[in-house]
């Protein structure tokens, strides 16, 4: 039977703002306040997900969350009609309406932790949605994150949904962004690797002195028990909290994996050469590449501005991998060098492709982060919600839907416009159609 690795990308929502909400994430910082364009970010984001089905991967969709968060407000005590409850908050609490705006759903890296039937008890592939609970606007996601999944992984046979651990810092949970497998064929059982910024129960550990380290080791070990993983296929390694310092703030930023190919920045991990043995341990005697990047070839400050790590690295038909880059990977010298190097090695890496999803980038988040990985089965494959699967068709339909809904543009001013309310819900509604959700959204239940 075959098995390969699917990609569910977050489609970006109608409110895509800049609104520098996430202290440690350098992009997010820089840009506060510029302005954005839904549609552009949405239709690179679309592209980026045919590209990916024209190269002969399985790709997917998931769905965005309804921004403004009006019920997010009103727990927080603005009331009165929808519009009343945009422009209180707008004007008695802009830092607190801006984060019940944000269309950060977007990164789906950060929706769950996904570990797939290959390695779980039950022969099931469990997901667990990221509590987010280190930012305010993050936050607000995993509830209706774990809607969303049910909806497109529907089948009970196949499917096993977690609830997200409990809403406190000492099990601060990112999903995937901090969790990569490695693994010598997809359907084979992997060794899934947990990278880790502090302990939450230990405060003597090392942590990072300036950024908070968003994902504590006691989270990982949850999930992983949740998922019913053999203690033999796991390991826990943590994140160099140096680097978290300088706005590495997940592990995503740093190293990416694919099959058996780890690709990481020298100083990716705390204890490094300990935690690769550790790995290398683990994963047994089949083949495995670590691919580690020098800071005499590419400094941290390159390698976070360019997202160099933020990149997906994919398995081609013909057996060789791809990364797929950030248009500022191009745009970097000393990146582009070492990506144009990187293909002639002896590695399975024999491609890069180069996208521009800038509008992303901006506020941090490159093509790694607009994606949650899935490996399955032909088997679970038919079991997903087959209309949140991108092919020509749906490509057309969403790329018309985003043409018909979004803005050009977007200012923060202009969240608290009750016109904006109406269409991202008019839009999402919609959306729920074309992908056959059923009613997600807190404004469908009413
Ligand atoms: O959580 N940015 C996101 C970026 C997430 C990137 N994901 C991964 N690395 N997997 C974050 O920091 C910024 C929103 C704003 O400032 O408007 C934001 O939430």
């Amino acid at each position: 039977m075959k098995q390969f690795e699917a990609n569910f990308d977050g489609l970006v929502g109608p409110t895509h703002n800049y609104a520098g909400l996430s202290y440690g994430n350098v992009a997010s910082l820089n840009n506060a306040s510029a302005s954005s364009s839904p549609k552009q970010a949405a239709k690179q984001g679309l592209k980026k997900m045919k590209a990916l089905t024209d190269l002969g991967m399985v790709q997917g969709v998931l769905a965005p969350q309804e921004r403004p968060d009006i019920a997010s407000l009103r727990r927080l005590g603005f009331s009165g009609t929808d519009a009343n409850v945009l422009s209180l908050a707008a004007k008695q609490a802009p830092a607190i309406f801006q984060a019940c705006c944000s269309a950060s759903s977007m990164w789906t890296a950060n929706a769950a932790t996904v570990s797939p039937s290959a390695d779980t008890s039950d022969t099931k592939i469990h997901f667990t949605p990221a509590n987010l609970t280190n930012k305010y606007h993050r936050s607000l996601e995993p509830e209706v994150t774990g809607k969303i999944l049910k909806a497109t992984f529907a089948n009970r046979e196949h499917f096993v949904h977690h609830e997200h651990l409990p809403d406190n810092e000492h099990f601060g949970d990112e999903g995937a962004a901090n969790h990569t497998r490695l693994c010598s064929e997809y359907g084979k059982a992997g060794l899934e690797l947990f990278v880790y910024g502090r302990h939450a129960f230990d405060t003597s550990k090392p942590a990072p002195k300036k950024f908070p380290a968003r994902q504590t080791l006691e989270a990982s070990q949850a999930v992983a028990r949740l998922h019913g993983l053999n203690d033999d296929n796991v390991v826990y390694v943590q994140q160099n909290p140096d680097l978290i310092d300088q706005g590495v703030f997940h592990n995503d930023v740093i190293a990416v994996g694919n099959r058996n190919v780890l690709f990481f920045h020298e100083q990716a991990f705390y204890q490094s050469e300990q935690a690769l043995a550790n790995i290398k341990q683990k994963f047994g005697k089949d083949e495995l590449h670590f691919i580690c990047v020098k800071t005499s070839e590419v400094s941290v400050q390159d390698a976070i501005k360019s997202y160099l790590f933020n990149t997906q690295i994919i398995s081609l038909a013909n057996g060789d991998m791809a990364i797929i880059a950030p248009t500022d990977c191009k745009e970097n010298p000393a990146v582009a060098n070492y990506l144009d190097k990187l293909v002639q090695q002896n590695t399975p890496i024999k491609h890069v492709y180069y996208h521009d999803v800038k509008q992303s980038m901006r506020n941090g988040g490159g093509p790694a982060c607009l994606r949650l990985r899935v490996a399955m089965t032909e088997k679970e494959h038919a079991a997903v919600n087959q209309h949140t699967l991108i092919n020509d068709a749906q490509f057309e339909r969403l790329n018309n839907w985003v043409d018909t809904h979004y803005r050009e543009t977007l200012h923060v001013n202009d969240l608290s416009d009750p016109q904006l309310l109406i269409e991202s819900r008019t839009a999402l509604d919609e959306l729920t159609q074309i992908l056959h959700l059923g009613s997600v959204y807190p404004f469908q239940q009413i």
